[in-house]
C-alpha cells in the first residue's frame, strides 16, 4: 500500500508546548495545506517481520515519536517494512516532519484498515509531531488546541472557493539542515511565547477566522505577517536566542512591504528556518514574482511558475541575493491520499 500526505504552511504558528509528551500545544493555530501535487511525502507499507524503516532511501531506527503512532493504531503489532520518500528537502523549514508524520499516520490506518475519522487521525498525527495534525486535510485547517489528547485534534473550516484564488510562493533560501529544531526551541519555554500563546494568538487566530469568512485578503494578509513577526521576536529574544531568518530571508521579508506599500497584495511567513512562504492572489502573482526575481538571483533552472516567465535572465541581471529555489503552489484541496 502506497500514500502520500502533504505539507502546510502556518499561518497562525504552534509555537509551544502545554504537554511535550502527547504534543498538546500552547494555542490552537491555523494553516493551509500545500498541492500535494507539489510537496509530499510518499509512504509505502507493508508488513513483515519486524518494524525496519527507511526515509529517503537510507535505513533509519523510528523515532519514538514514530513508534508512539504506530502502537496508537495497531498495539498488537508494530512489525511494517516502511519506506518514506520526500520530494523536497527534509529540515529545510518545509515542514517535512507534518508531511512524514502525517503519511506515516494514514499508511498504518490504512493497513491496519482501521476505520477512523480525519479528526480522530489528525490526534494520532499529533503525537508524532504537532504540524502533522493539520496535515490530515486539505484547504484552510484549525488545530484547535484542548487540554487532553482527545481534544486536541484538527478541523477543516474552508476548502475550495476562495482558497483556489489563492496562490503561495515557496522560496528555498537555504535546504540545508537547520541548527535548532522547532522541538528544541519550543521546549526553550519563555514569558514571551506565553504571552503569545495566551493573548496574541487567539486573538489573532478570531481575526483571521473572519477575515477568510469575509474573504478580506488585506486583513488576512496583515495578520499571518504579525504571527510570522511575532514568533521570530520570541525566538530570537528567547534565552538561546534562536535565529532562524537570514539576511536574505529578511530581505525578503522588505521586499514584500515593499510590494505591499500601496496596498497589502502579499503576506510573508517564515518558519522555524531561513525560508519563505509568501502568500498572494491568483491576480498578483505575475507582478509579484518579476519583483522578487529582479531582487533575488536564482540558479538556473529552479523557477517553477504556472504561467511562462518571459525574459528570466534579463530580469535576473540587477538581481543580488541568491536563492535556491522559487514554486508557485496552489492550497491544497485534499489531505493525504492512498495512491496504490
Ligand atoms: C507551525 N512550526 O505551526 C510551527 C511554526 C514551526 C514554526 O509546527 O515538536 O515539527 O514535532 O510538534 O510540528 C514545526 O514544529 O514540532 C512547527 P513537533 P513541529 O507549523
Amino acid at each position: 500500500m502506497q500514500v502520500r500526505a502533504p505539507t502546510n504552511i502556518a499561518l497562525i504558528k504552534y509555537w509551544g508546548k502545554a504537554d511535550p509528551e502527547s504534543n498538546l500545544p500552547l494555542n490552537s493555530s491555523l494553516s493551509l495545506t500545500v498541492d500535494i501535487n507539489a510537496f509530499y511525502t510518499e509512504t509505502t507499507i507493508e508488513h513483515s517481520s519486524s518494524l525496519e524503516m527507511t526515509l529517503n532511501e537510507a535505513s533509519i531506527t523510528p523515532t519514538s515519536r514514530m513508534l508512539k503512532v504506530i502502537s496508537a493504531l495497531s498495539p498488537e503489532n508494530s512489525n511494517f517494512k516502511i519506506q518514506s520518500r520526500n520530494n523536497f528537502p527534509t529540515a529545510a523549514g518545509l515542514a517535512s516532519s507534518a508531511s512524514g508524520l502525517a503519511a506515516l499516520t494514514f499508511a498504518v490506518a490504512n493497513l491496519v484498515s482501521l476505520e477512523a475519522s480525519p479528526e480522530e487521525l489528525s490526534k494520532v498525527a499529533r503525537l508524532g509531531s504537532g504540524s502533522a495534525s493539520r496535515s490530515m486535510f486539505g484547504g484552510l485547517v484549525e488545530w484547535v488546541k484542548g487540554d487532553s489528547h482527545e481534544s486536541s485534534y484538527s478541523v477543516q473550516l474552508m476548502n475550495g472557493g476562495f482558497l483556489d484564488e489563492l496562490r503561495l510562493l515557496m522560496i528555498v533560501v537555504n535546504s540545508q539542515e537547520k541548527e535548532v529544531g522547532s522541538t528544541q526551541a519550543m521546549n526553550m519555554q519563555s514569558e514571551l511565547a506565553r504571552e503569545r500563546a495566551e493573548y496574541r494568538a487567539p486573538e489573532r487566530l478570531q481575526r483571521i477566522k473572519k477575515a477568510f469568512e469575509e474573504h478580506n485578503f488585506e486583513e488576512i494578509a496583515n495578520i499571518t505577517m504579525e504571527d510570522s513577526d511575532d514568533l521570530h521576536y520570541i525566538a530570537e529574544n528567547s534565552e538561546f536566542s534562536v535565529h532562524y531568518m537570514n539576511d536574505t530571508s529578511r530581505k525578503i521579508r522588505d521586499l514584500v512591504k515593499e510590494f505591499n506599500r500601496e496596498e497589502v497584495l502579499a503576506a510573508y511567513t517564515f518558519d522555524a528556518g531561513p525560508n519563505a512562504y509568501i502568500l498572494t492572489r491568483k491576480t498578483h502573482i505575475n507582478t509579484l514574482v518579476r519583483y522578487l526575481l529582479s531582487v533575488l538571483k536564482v540558479k538556473s533552472g529552479e523557477v517553477f511558475t504556472e504561467e511562462p516567465l518571459h525574459n528570466l535572465e534579463e530580469l535576473q541581471s540587477t538581481a543580488k541575493y541568491e536563492i535556491e529555489a522559487l514554486f508557485e503552489v496552489k492550497v491544497s484541496s485534499t489531505g493525504p491520499v492512498k495512491t496504490n
